[in-house]
């Protein structure tokens, strides 16, 4: 097939996840071109069978912001009839899908695409049901050919929050098991021997709770010697440094900025933290179990779906500081019980994330999808 992906090329999960797809489908030997902002973040090697556009939006004095969106939409729909693309998938409903679509009207019948658009998350819950975006976006999955949310609970959100006309699918991220493995790493270049590895692993936007990730590290401290290793880079930051100064615990916190090669780092962890606000699915999580280390996560949204509570780490409720606190002591100072969760989350991402069942999903998505009649 010759497929066009559309998607966020900075760090965050829907642009990762769009890129090991790419990555994925044109080692099956399709044809994969992507026209984003700048090369996706995890787009590091050639491929024969990848193709990367970037879209260059003109700006003018006239203009506050510079259009983006059309300039994307021109771009996809210039791509899109160059290469003879049949299937679009946007990943990220705002603005990808619309602008997708915009495209889609732009071409000459006989260069028509299907589309395909993933929603992950705050497309749905933060920014596509907020009122300045809600109707184009409703628009947008209703004119999609197939609509995919990456965990139930964003599925029945979508359907909650916007009652489309049509169904929503199921399919959940993935990851490469070969590449997220518990080896190789180097651990003494983090911490010292005594001292446990509790890592955190976002974009640092406030839905992400790192104060929280600093607040419960204290806790930690007053039982384990141990590191906080922050990985990523964000608007909340700076709170983060601020509440560890307060606290007096910063010269036990690293912070590591943007970092692409997570799999180099991950497997020196003996804690992965995540206590989100919501999350629809949860790649971090499913990352480090991959590599079979234990997850503390919060118990919100589809990260239920990811991490079984008390078998491949544990969930506690959003903000419950002295929970996550305890529960986080406990993997630490059980070595026996963190190794058997561990052994268990990259079993649980062998059953039900593995790359090549998500990949065939996605495959025979596209190929119903194709199957479809061209409107008149
Ligand atoms: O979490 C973010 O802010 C980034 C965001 C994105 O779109 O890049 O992540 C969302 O998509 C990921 C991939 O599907 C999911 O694993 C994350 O859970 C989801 N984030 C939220 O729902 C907050």
């Amino acid at each position: 097939m010759r497929i066009g992906i559309t998607c966020h090329p900075t760090a965050g999960g829907s642009g990762i996840l769009a890129t090991e797809l790419g990555i994925a489908l044109a080692d099956r030997g399709h044809a994969i071109h992507f026209v984003t902002s700048e090369s996706p973040f995890r787009l590091k090697d050639f491929h024969p069978n990848i193709f990367s556009h970037n879209v260059d939006a003109q700006t003018y004095p006239l203009f506050r912001h510079p259009p983006y969106s059309l300039a994307l939409a021109t771009k996809i729909a210039d791509v899109a009839e160059e290469f003879d693309i049949q299937l679009w998938h946007a990943h990220y409903a705002i603005p990808h899908a619309a602008c997708a679509i915009l495209a889609r009207d732009m071409l000459a019948p006989r260069n028509r695409f299907k589309l395909v658009t993933t929603l992950h998350g705050t497309d749905i819950t933060l920014v596509g049901s907020d009122p300045s975006f809600f109707r184009i976006t409703k628009f947008s999955m209703e004119s999609s050919d197939a609509v995919t949310a990456v965990s139930n609970w964003l599925n029945q959100e979508t359907q909650r929050e916007f009652q489309l006309a049509k169904p929503v699918h199921t399919i959940y991220n993935f990851l490469d098991l070969k590449k997220f493995t518990n080896g190789g790493h180097e651990r003494c270049q983090i911490a010292h021997d005594e001292e446990k590895i509790i890592m955190h692993i976002s974009n640092f936007r406030p839905v992400k709770r790192v104060t929280d990730v600093v607040r419960v590290f204290k806790k930690i401290l007053e039982r384990v010697p141990a590191k906080l290793i922050m990985v990523g880079d964000g608007p909340e930051r700076l709170s983060a440094a601020g509440v560890a100064k307060q606290l007096g615990v910063s010269d036990r916190i690293k912070y590591l900025g943007s970092y692409p090669d997570i799999e180099r780092i991950l497997p020196c962890a003996d804690l992965v933290f995540q206590p989100s606000e919501h999350e629809s699915f949860g790649l971090v999580p499913l990352e480090a179990m991959a590599c079979e280390v234990p997850v503390l996560a919060t118990a919100s949204g589809g990260i239920c779906e990811v991490v079984e509570d008390g078998m491949t780490g544990y969930l506690c409720e959003v903000g419950d500081i002295d929970a996550m606190a305890a529960r986080a002591i406990e993997i630490l100072t059980q070595p026996e019980t963190a190794k058997a969760m561990g052994r268990r989350g990259r079993e649980r991402v062998i059953r039900s994330f593995s790359q090549d069942a998500i990949v065939d999903q996605y495959e025979a998505l596209y190929r119903n999808v194709l199957a479809l009649p061209n409107p008149a």
